[in-house]
């Protein structure tokens, strides 16, 4: 198997048709599609498009607590079990352009771990409102002053993972689940070595569905850093074998 895009849906039923059917225009691709239960039948809608692709797209449905780090991770598991060359992860509301996702494979023979980002020179916001692109803004300076992790866009969830990268991470110690999920896994890429690459993007607000963000999601957002932090400290600290 070649590259796995991972898609996490919750309520994605109007845009998942139109997603699956740009993505299959990329040379090689297959697309995993992880659903959390939608109410809305979108899990019903991938299993059709599963049915009709040739064996290309893939469903995971989850059960129990609906989350988007769960998912990703869940995710990015089966498609390393299946054996892809390249992990990519992205949102299923066409906030991130899937013909892009040639782009970051492309540039992930120079870097394992490939960051979409609204944030370096070219890279653009359309139409979030302005309380979006503050918090956002501010989520990455709070990242950035705390952490001292240097990537511009660290809350993006437009990425591309090679797998020798992926099989070397901790996925048991991650804790965090919504945007700081995001800051986790760049912390965890960081931590282990990788060069970090950011492209730039064009990210356009969903036309079609609502978004899941939530007061939960952004507080997490707020103490992550301090917990990645305090994780650090603590690793200087413990003995090795005491580490958590
Ligand atoms: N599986 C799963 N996907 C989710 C969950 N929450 C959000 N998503 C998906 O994650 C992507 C980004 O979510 P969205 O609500 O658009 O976040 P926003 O762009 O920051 O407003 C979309 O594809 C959502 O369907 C969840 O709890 N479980
Ligand atoms: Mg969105």
């Amino acid at each position: 198997m070649g590259p796995v895009v991972v898609v996490p849906t919750y309520n994605e039923r109007e845009n998942l048709p139109a997603l699956v059917a740009a993505l299959m225009h990329i040379p090689d691709v297959h697309v995993l599609v992880v659903d959390d239960a939608s109410p809305d039948g979108t899990g019903v809608e991938a299993d059709r498009l599963a049915s009709e692709s040739g064996g290309r797209v893939m469903v995971m449905h989850r059960h129990g607590a609906r989350g988007l780090g769960r998912s990703i991770i869940d995710g990015m598991r089966a498609a390393l079990d299946s054996g892809a060359t390249h992990v990519c992860q992205m949102d299923a509301d066409f906030s991130h352009d899937p013909a892009d996702i040639a782009r970051l494979l492309a540039a992930a023979d120079d870097a394992p771990l490939v960051v979409g980002s609204r944030y370096v020179p070219g890279g653009e916001l359309r139409n979030w409102p302005w309380h979006r692109q503050w918090l956002s803004a501010f989520a990455n300076l709070y990242v950035h002053a705390i952490t001292g992790i240097r990537v511009r866009d660290c809350t993006s969830g437009f990425r591309c993972w090679r797998r020798d990268l992926l099989e070397r991470l901790p996925f048991d110690r991650i804790v965090s689940d919504g945007y700081a999920f995001q800051v986790e896994m760049t912390w965890l890429a960081r931590a282990s070595g990788a060069t970090i690459v950011e492209l730039p993007i064009t990210f356009v607000e969903r036309r079609l569905g609502a978004s899941k963000m939530s007061m939960r999601v952004i507080a997490e957002s707020i103490v992550l850093p301090w917990r990645l932090l305090l994780r650090r400290v603590k690793s200087y600290v413990l003995p090795p074998t005491n580490r958590p």
